[in-house]
Parts: structure tokens; sequence; C-alpha cells
């Protein structure tokens, strides 16, 4: 058993790391997370009604959308799209099919917000990415924008979005939409925190690499270098991030155990590597919280011992320890700051991808006081699914 190990010292960054970054690959931020969904009608109405988003555009077979209806849902800087095919007739169309056929429900697209998405594919690609596609423009009484595609883990790319000043909901194709429900009185999050990938056994350095070549992203300190194990299960991850640490990355993969670890279960029931969880910021944990446990999510159960010494350790925080309790919701602390966090359970029938609520006060870290005790809540779903 390793338990949990501390930062490991390795290099973080190429030497020519910031300068390099800041002038070849700047990025502005998330743009979106887009989502391959079997039924995105039915996706669209979860994340209104259980995540408190607000639907604001839409493109389907009622604006000249032939192939895909897609459903754009906003919470503050958050943007999700949901996508399903409704007749597959491009390559597009059967790669999105082909992607919920054999992943189910996931994300195929992690979209950045880029100030020049001509430069950004030309970059990543001569620093070795694979292009999925080459830049073009899209146009309409709102503006233009700019987009080209590369790929990473598994079947999950990197759309580069060049909005320069598009003003209309979304994209040109997409026409506004009126909620689905009415939006809650306080937004449950304000933003994309981080965006995590499971990758296979052994695959972890390299796409911490890609990233640290393609986008001039650099390791996070917090990035744990060797297992992260429980008795039963392990697993290694890293964490790359741009300059501004807007745009978090986190890369898990397997390590071996006694029993499967949660990313292999992963990696076994999505068919291949693929994003794991987004992390979503909140600075009101406590009523995102109970909002979305009264919508019916659910989330991973910590047992009470956990707060039985949280105290002890964790100091003074916004929220009183027998209200984290009651809403099993994690926190931890480092020489920056502390966090508070809660995970939900797979919010589709296979175990795949899942939710965090996060609201950090300093700590820039991911809760690694609360491995042992998140990963062992895991592994409790995962034996109810009979994995030993
Ligand atoms: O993003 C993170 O690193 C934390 C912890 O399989 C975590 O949210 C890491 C791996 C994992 C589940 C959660
Ligand atoms: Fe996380």
């Amino acid at each position: 058993m390793t338990g949990i190990t501390a930062d490991t010292p390795e290099t973080p960054a190429p030497s020519t790391g910031a300068s390099r970054e800041a002038d070849s690959f700047p990025v502005k931020g998330m743009d979106a997370i887009v989502f391959a969904v079997g039924n995105a009608k039915q996706a669209a109405h979860f994340y209104s009604t259980a995540f408190g988003m607000r639907l604001v555009a839409y493109s389907g077979p009622e604006n000249g959308s032939r192939e895909t209806a897609s459903y754009v849902l906003e919470s503050g800087s958050a943007r999700f799209v949901l996508t399903s095919v409704i007749r597959a007739a491009s390559e597009h169309g059967k790669f999105l099919e082909q992607h919920v056929a054999e992943h189910g429900d996931g994300v195929v697209d992690l979209a950045l917000e880029v100030p020049d998405a001509r430069a950004a594919y030309a970059e990543a690609v001569r620093q070795g990415a694979t292009g999925l596609r080459e830049p073009f423009e899209l146009s309409d009484e709102h503006g233009t924008v700019v987009m080209a595609a590369i790929a990473t883990y598994g079947e999950t790319r990197h759309t580069l979005v060049e909005r320069h000043g598009y003003r209309g909901p979304y994209l040109p194709g997409f026409a506004a939409a009126e909620p689905i429900t009415a939006p809650p009185a306080k937004r449950f999050f304000q933003a994309v925190d981080h965006c995590v990938g499971n990758v296979e056994l052994g695959r972890m350095n390299e796409w911490v690499q890609f990233y640290n070549r393609v986008m001039g992203f650099t390791n996070m300190k917090e990035f744990v270098g060797d297992d992260i194990a429980t008795e039963y299960s392990a697993l290694m991850s890293k964490v790359v991030a741009d300059g501004t640490r807007k745009v978090k990355f986190p890369i898990n993969e397997p390590a071996i155990a006694k029993k499967k670890s949660q990313i292999d279960e992963y990696l076994e029931f999505y068919g291949g590597p693929g994003v794991q969880h987004i992390a979503l910021a909140t600075n009101d944990i406590v009523n995102t919280v109970r909002s979305m446990r009264a919508a019916g999510v659910s989330f991973l159960d910590v047992p009470d011992s956990y707060y039985d010494t949280l105290g002890e350790w964790v100091g003074d925080t916004r929220v009183p320890v027998d209200t984290l309790r009651e809403l099993k919701i994690l926190a931890d602390r480092d020489e920056d700051g502390y966090l508070l966090q809660i995970f939900t359970k797979p919010v589709q029938d296979r175990p795949t991808v899942f939710f965090e609520m996060i609201e950090r006060h300093g700590s820039l870290g991911f809760g690694k006081g609360n491995f042992k005790a998140l990963f062992e809540a895991i592994e409790r779903e995962q034996d109810k699914r009979g994995n030993l």
C-alpha cells in the first residue's frame, strides 16, 4: 500500500516553458464541453433541472440542421453543448453516431477559446498533434468565427474557437432558445474548473508531454508522481494547465493493485480513453448540493468517520463541519488555502462520466487529502457493480 504520496519534484516545465507558451499557444479559456448523447432533448432537460443550467441556443431540423440536434446550455461562463444524431449522412454525423454506440453518452470535444485559431492549429500540428479539421470560417449576421480541431486522448478532440467578438448565442447555425425550466434563484456553478481524462496504463506521461509540447501547458505542482492507492486499487494522476491556470487538465492512468482500478473500470465501460469528470466551480457549494440533491442528483457517499477527524486537520472553513457532514461534502487544505468538493455518481448507466462541484478558497489543488476517502467511496460503488 503506497498510500497518498507527496508531490514529486519533477521538472515542471520545459526550460523554454513560459515564454514559448505565451507566444505560441495562448488560450482564453474553455469555450464549450461538447457531449455526444443518445437523446439530447432529454439530456438538455436533465442539465436544466438537475444542474440549474440555462438553455440559450439550439440547432436542429427546424433551423436547417438535417443531421444533428444540439442544445447549448450555460451556467456563468460554463457552456455545455449536447448533441444527438437524428440521421447520419456526413462523416461527422457517422462519427457521432458511432461515438454514442461505442462509448455511450460522453464528451467528444473539450473546445478551447483561442485568440487565433489558425496560428494555434499550425503550432499544434507543428508540435506533432493530429489535425482533425483544418481552419475554417463560419459566418452569419452576428459575425464570423474561425475554428479548427486537433485530436487528443481516445476519440476526444479539442476544437480551437476564435470568436473575435461574435455576437450570436453560440455559433453560426444556432438560433437563440428559451430556457426549458425557470432558472434557479442562484446558479449552481459559475465556471468549468478542470476537465479530467482517463488514459490507458502506461500512457499518462505521453499525454502530459503532449500538452507540454503542443499547447505549452506546464505541470502543476499538485500532480502526483507515484500511484495513489487504497487497500485495493490504484491510479496515477498528473495535472497540466495553461499559463493563466484557467484551463486545467488532470490525466489519470490505472495502476496495478489487488482489485480493478476505477480507471480500468472506466476504460472498460467507455471502451477506451476519454473524459472522466468535469469539475464545476461554485461559490456556494452548500446551496448547490442542497439544490442538486433536491433535484435528484446522487453524490458519492462518504463515511461518517471522515467527519470525526476532519476538523482536527482542515481548520476553519466557511461551512461548519456539521453541514459538510450532512451534505457529504469533502474538504482539503494546503499551503495556499482550502477547498470544498463533492462528486456525483456517474450520470449515465455506464460507470463512466461524472461531475465534481468545487468551491475554492485559495487552494489551487485537487483535494489530494481526500483521495483515499474518495477512492474508497468509488470502490464501494464499484463493488455494487460486481467489481472484484
Ligand atoms: O481531479 C482530481 O484530481 C480530483 C480527484 O479518479 C480525483 O477530482 C482524481 C482521480 C479520480 C477521481 C477524482
Ligand atoms: Fe477533479
